[in-house]
């Protein structure tokens, strides 16, 4: 998939464990990422296809996080690569294997970088200060989002990230976002599934 503004739903839970995605996938997620941290080798692999059978039984697009070589030989059909994943992954290959690519981005040239691979979205974070990520870029702010659309054009999808809480989703959306991304306010919230439930309906979807 190429430029559109079509993203599965405007809510994208990021999880670190594959066992997350059955739980949300029941509450009605259907845009869920990956994102691993701390395997490798078989467990990663393990994790990765367990992850895509979850989503395959609830119809989740899933969207895999750093690994694009373990995404192909899984058969995902999504990854999302940040800036410096850019430097070896091999876009050729993923592109052959009709892999959408989501990119993250947080300054100009990043989000020119990321253009000229012609992605499936771009990603701009943080939006608010978040702790769950160590980054060299501060809170962007809403209307960052609105500026990005402005650069982007109509037609290319923009994920929102970072600090971002059910209260604060739409206005994401608002600034011009066509999906909200969090990990926290879904994982490390009391009631992950509730809060599923609660962010579709605060964003209409
Ligand atoms: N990329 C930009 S901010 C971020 C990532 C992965 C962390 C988002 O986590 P939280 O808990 O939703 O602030
Ligand atoms: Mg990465």
């Amino acid at each position: 998939m190429t430029s559109s503004r079509h993203l599965p739903q405007r809510i994208y839970p990021v999880v670190d464990r594959a066992s997350w995605i059955d739980r949300l996938g029941k509450a009605g997620a259907r845009f869920i990422q990956l994102r691993i941290k701390d395997k490798a080798g078989p467990e990663l692999l393990e994790e990765i296809r367990e992850g895509l059978k979850a989503a395959n039984a609830h119809d989740i697009t899933l969207v895999i996080n750093d690994f694009w070589r373990e995404a192909l030989e899984c058969g995902a059909t999504h990854v999302h690569l940040g800036q410096e994943d850019l430097d070896t992954a091999d876009m050729k290959a993923l592109r052959a294997a009709g892999i959408g690519v989501g990119i993250s981005t947080h300054d100009v040239p990043e989000l020119e970088r990321a253009l000229s691979f012609a992605p499936w979205y771009v990603a701009l974070g943080p939006i608010w200060p978040t702790t769950t990520k160590e980054m060299a870029f501060g809170p962007q702010g809403t209307q960052r989002l609105t500026e990005w659309r402005e650069r982007i054009g109509p037609d290319m999808p923009l994920v929102a990230i970072g600090g971002i809480t059910l209260e604060r989703a739409p206005a994401c959306l608002a600034a011009g976002a066509d999906s909200v991304s969090a990990i926290s306010d879904f994982i490390r919230h009391a009631d992950p599934e509730g809060q599923v439930r609660k962010w579709l309906a605060a964003t209409h979807s």
